[in-house]
């Protein structure tokens, strides 16, 4: 049986890092719903990032997102983290609202264009040196609506160009998260559709190029557990977007849909060593929280993330080895679902108690009081940036 001390050890020093947008207003294309209190800047952004960590104490780090988290002073905004016991987490790119972008950013058939989104991730790096984030991560929205419309293998070209040029820019102790998805808002071709050309442009870009995994990506029926466990054999798992989807890109709470496929994935993490620190796995949440709300939300979000990881660390390894050595079908897929079955909220309220936590994340922060403070003090908040 695993040892309890390592698992809980395991699960303390996990680090969940939270999206700044996912405290903001957000929506679907028909209808972005407003809500009371929601940030109006950045920095409110990472007061309610804060909350989410005094009440997990396992999500002291937040990802921004540009241009919709620039400040004047980005060396500024880490400090005001700082005075809240959290940090700045990954910079992520957005060369995709801009009406130059309609055929493309960095792979659009005009210079000038891949010049300009170009520019923007290079000033990503720029802001990462003065935050400290060790992570940029890249989803490119490039692609063709229509066959014929632009020439495929030019537009690798083109990406490759401009990804070997962010790569050199990069700082020793920084890396590249390259992202895919397998379409939208790209209909018929998308330039980074999979972990197979994300993975291949890593490759030729080096260690430092790694592949990041949204849950929400793929196709329905995809075994994203294999491309874990793949890319983790291959050294190229960046990290995660964690969150949920029934239907295509939904971005609902992690966990939420499918809290077994979750469990899958971990497994796989936990299996193949990439819990330690030291692979650099980033457990990252990417979602929106539209109808429900926003920091209970995240909270629940970062429950169900650590609910599935603690059974992934409970799965009795020994005995998985022993019944797939011997061919034991039955007994192997037992040891697996042993595990899931495991009620792990009495573990995790133990964990969180041992740390001078309350056992119930959702109650503590209830009991603060700030939902209500925010509701009464901000008036004229953010949307997460969707059509702001
Ligand atoms: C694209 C994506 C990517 C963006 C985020 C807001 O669908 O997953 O990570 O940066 O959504
Ligand atoms: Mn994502
Ligand atoms: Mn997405």
């Amino acid at each position: 049986m695993p040892d309890l001390a390592r698992v809980k050890a395991a699960l303390t020093s996990q680090v969940i890092e939270t999206p700044s947008w996912g405290y903001g207003n957000s929506g679907t294309r028909f209808k972005v719903f407003a809500q009371q209190g929601v940030p109006r800047d950045p920095y409110e952004k990472l007061d309610d990032a804060a909350q989410v960590h005094a009440a997990t104490g396992v999500a002291p780090v937040v990802s921004l997102h540009i241009p919709w988290d620039r400040v004047e002073d980005y060396g500024a905004l880490a400090g005001h983290a700082a005075e809240r016991g959290i940090r700045l987490g990954a910079v992520n790119s957005n060369v995709f609202q801009d009406d130059d972008y309609k055929l493309g950013s960095v792979t659009h058939p005009d210079p000038r264009v891949r010049r300009k989104a170009l520019d923007h991730l290079l000033e990503c790096v720029d802001i990462m040196d003065a935050t400290g984030s060790r992570d940029l991560k890249l989803w490119f929205a490039d692609g063709t609506n229509y066959p014929g419309q632009d020439d495929i293998n030019a537009r690798q070209d083109r990406l490759a160009e401009a990804l070997g040029a962010v790569y050199a820019r990069l700082g020793a102790d920084q890396r590249m998260l390259l992202e895919y998805k397998l379409f939208e808002p790209a209909f018929y071709t998308t330039d980074v559709p999979d972990w197979g050309t994300a993975y291949a442009h890593c490759l030729k870009l080096g260690p430092r190029a790694q592949v990041v995994v949204d849950t929400g990506h793929h196709a329905p029926g995809v075994n994203i557990e294999f491309i874990v466990a793949f890319l983790l054999r291959e050294g190229k798992l960046g990290g995660f977007d964690f969150n949920s989807r029934f239907y295509a890109d939904d971005d609902l709470m992690a966990g939420a849909a499918d809290p077994f496929q979750l469990f899958r994935i971990l497994h796989e993490v936990a299996k193949n060593g990439g819990f330690a620190p030291e692979t650099g796995v980033a457990f990252l949440l990417d979602q929106c929280h539209n109808i429900e709300a926003k920091i209970p939300a995240v909270i629940r979000s970062v429950m169900n993330v650590q609910e599935a990881t603690a059974k992934a660390l409970l799965v009795d390894l020994d005995a998985l080895r022993a019944a797939q050595g011997s061919g034991d079908v039955l007994a192997a897929n037992a040891v697996l679902m042993d595990a899931y079955n495991t009620d792990v909220r009495p573990l995790l309220a133990e964990v969180r108690q041992e740390q001078g936590l309350n056992p119930d994340p959702v109650a503590a922060y209830r009991a603060t009081g700030w939902q209500e403070r925010i509701v009464a003090e901000r008036v004229g908040g953010t949307q997460a940036g969707w059509g702001a």
